[in-house]
């Protein structure tokens, strides 16, 4: 066993492997819930109840616009409903804290409302019906990639705080808060979904009642907003998903775009309670470039050069004890390991940087390239401003 590493530098490793955020805790009306954290609850067999839904999206990972006729794009993937719900009046605010986000994953920050027929532990997440109401993109693009949402969401300490519709009707309902990574979006199906949902009791004596579409019709892969270059000047962007609720207001319009300059550079952030500058323009077309055939280069490279280094335990979700099941490898939530070995659980090792293993017990390790693509986008933002120089 390789232990004469210092335990700081493997703690780096393992900080560099983590990736994607996930919502870590939720504020509503001005109390405080727990997020479902998907890196521990996961593998507890009674984990906590809560107002946030579960996923099985263990890799931190996202959803494919592939998959957006799916019902894992509603509420991430294998999710299923929060047991509890927070009250909250209209016209309150929920403020939604991730646990981190990458710097380099641009992309607009999207929230929606579904009025639950019944309780909201119980519902059938096909069913839902969602209203956008309130929706953060493109701030300025004035330098390429420009400002975005993400890039706010930050620098707020990784959290976005929302308005409840003033004069919505009360009753239960499901929160999809969203961001949409725009990176690899040149390329179609590049975009990155991450959706995450809670469980709200709205109260008082509102009576609008908005018209939502379902989850599963929210997107299409070839929405200008989907399907679009960030890597070149945009000279508007268009926020996906159906048109935004704004309160008192009733929702036609199938589609609104931003047009955002460096001249007006708060204008595209509207909120609900914001006033409507939307004008209706069109978008740049993906171009084509040698960037992707460079780029896939780099999430194939080096997979095996770390796999053995030995990792500290203090990573929840460690196995720890005797184990039945000889041979048997365990992975756990997507970048650590142990296997089976003389009837107890070896130690925790870090997967090599760049790639994932398949989370949970089996007889063989499932080791495949990571979808986490910081690298990824890094080598694409250099080779953008390269052949920018050029042209
Ligand atoms: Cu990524």
């Amino acid at each position: 066993m390789l232990l004469s590493k210092p335990a700081s530098f493997l703690l780096t490793s393992a900080a560099l492997v983590a990736g994607h955020g996930y919502v870590t805790s939720i504020e509503v009306d001005g109390k405080a819930y727990g997020g479902y954290l998907v890196d521990t609850y996961y593998y507890e067999s009674n984990p906590p109840d809560l107002i946030a839904w579960s996923t099985t999206a263990t890799d931190d990972g996202y959803v494919s616009p592939a998959d957006y006729a799916e019902s894992d794009i509603i509420c991430h993937r294998g999710s299923a409903p929060g047991a509890l719900s927070a009250p909250v009046a209209p016209g309150g605010s929920v403020k939604m804290t991730w646990s981190t986000w990458p710097e380099d994953h641009h992309g607009p920050v999207i929230s929606y409302l579904a009025k639950c027929d019944g309780d909201c532990a119980d519902v059938d997440k096909t069913t839902l019906e969602f209203f956008k109401f309130d929706a953060g993109s493109l701030i300025s693009d004035s330098s390429i990639p420009g400002t975005w949402a993400t890039d706010q969401l930050i620098k707020d300490s990784y959290s976005r705080t929302m308005t409840i519709p003033s004069g919505l009707e009360a009753g239960n309902y499901v929160l999809r808060h969203e961001i949409i990574a725009l990176h690899s979006a040149e390329n179609k199906d590049g975009a990155q979904n991450y959706p995450q949902c809670i469980n709200l009791k709205v109260t008082g004596s509102g009576t609008a009642r908005p018209s939502g579409t379902l989850g599963t019709a929210l997107y299409k892969d070839t929405d200008p907003g989907i399907y679009v270059n960030i890597w070149n000047t945009l000279s508007s962007y268009t926020i996906p998903g159906p048109a935004l609720y704004t309160a008192g207001s009733s929702v036609t319009a199938s589609e609104a775009a931003i047009t955002a300059t460096s001249a007006q550079s708060t204008a595209a952030d509207e909120t609900a309670s914001g006033p409507t500058t939307l004008a209706t323009t069109s978008r740049a077309e993906p171009s084509e470039s040698a960037q992707a055939s460079e780029a896939v280069v780099v999430v194939t490279t080096d997979a095996t050069s770390s796999a053995n280094t030995p990792t500290a335990t203090s990573t929840s979700g460690v196995l720890s004890g005797s184990c039945s099941q000889e041979g048997y490898w365990y992975c756990n939530g997507g970048t650590a390991f142990q296997r089976c070995v003389n009837g107890e659980w070896d130690a925790s090792q870090s997967v090599a940087a760049g790639t994932q293993c398949t989370a949970g017990v089996s007889e063989g390790l499932a080791i495949s390239a990571t979808k986490k693509c910081r690298e990824f986008s890094h080598l694409r933002r250099h080779v953008a401003r390269n052949n920018r120089v050029r042209a």
